[in-house]
């Protein structure tokens, strides 16, 4: 028997770049990400990052679309369920928060929080320190557990200021987002780094971009930590192959964390990782 603490995954299934000319199999309607959030549950994911689309593919932060995956989500498993709240580049502060307002049955328990902006590609992902503030207040007064993403060492910095200002709290839950281009690359050497700026008690994931995913799952396997793989951050299982979906990807990095020894977590495993077992969501 493993002594080793359990890993959880967390299944990106939509995100708001990647299309149908990029993988088919992006998934569009509320209808369809509900089932690719059940499909990843089954094959071990225990948190889903959502995001939505309008039918025709374009990012939308529509509180109507989140509630109506989230309400078919919970209908069929107890996957925790996370909204970004990054949105699309070039979005406002208020759209981006939108599925924040989701309330009672359809309440997310977690929420992303981006600590900086980023060069995201040819655009810029932008959070400036009013932005931040902002949307950091909007999470904690909906009572929402924050998932703090970091695309670049600096962010760190920001992440500490936030807690200065009263905005979250530490320990905290960190998601370092490796490989974007323009920000911090999936590296093991920047994520020892990093790992290094961690605040006490805090717990922490890693989403590594395109051909990095599965590798990067296997360093944080190795290093105790716990990952997210799926569509919003890479679209094929291996080189040249399509995936199936995101299920293909949260299955292949089950593979892996079982093969570092590894069990993977429930979502109850992951509710007491991430101290939101007694969240109104979660009840
Ligand atoms: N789509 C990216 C620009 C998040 O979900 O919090 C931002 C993003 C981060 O996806
Ligand atoms: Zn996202």
């Amino acid at each position: 028997m493993s002594l080793a603490p359990p890993m959880f995954l967390t299944a990106a299934i939509v995100g708001a770049e990647a299309t149908h000319a990029q993988n088919p199999a992006v998934p569009y309607l509320p209808s369809e990400i509900a089932d690719e959030a059940i499909r990843c549950w089954e094959k071990g994911a225990s948190m889903v990052h959502l995001h939505a689309r309008k039918p025709d593919g374009t990012p939308s932060q529509s509180a109507e679309l989140f509630g109506e995956a989230i309400e078919r989500i919970r209908a069929a498993c107890d996957i925790i369920v996370q909204v970004s709240t990054g949105g699309a580049v070039g979005m406002t502060g208020e759209e981006r928060c939108q599925p924040l307002t989701l309330s009672g049955a359809l309440a997310p328990e977690m929420a992303t929080l981006s600590c900086g902006s980023v060069n995201f590609g040819e655009e810029i992902f932008e959070n400036p320190r009013p932005l931040m503030r902002d949307i950091a207040g909007r999470i904690r007064a909906a009572g929402i557990k924050p998932e703090l993403e970091i695309f670049d060492t600096g962010m760190m910095d920001e992440a500490r200021y936030l807690q200065k200002k009263g905005l979250i709290d530490f320990p905290a839950h960190f998601d370092f987002v490796l490989g974007v281009p323009g920000g911090l690359a999936a590296r093991e050497d920047a994520l020892d780094y990093l790992l290094t700026l961690l605040p006490e008690g805090s717990t922490w994931s890693v989403a590594g971009i395109g051909r990095f995913e599965l590798p990067m799952v296997e360093a944080a396997a190795k290093r105790g930590g716990h990952a997210r793989v799926g569509f919003e951050d890479n679209v094929f299982l291996s080189k040249g192959v399509l995936a199936k979906g995101s299920f293909e990807l949260v299955e292949a990095a089950t593979a892996i964390a079982k093969r570092c020894g590894r069990r993977i977590a429930t979502p109850a495993e992951t509710r007491q990782i991430l101290g939101i077992e007694g969240s109104v969501a979660s009840q």
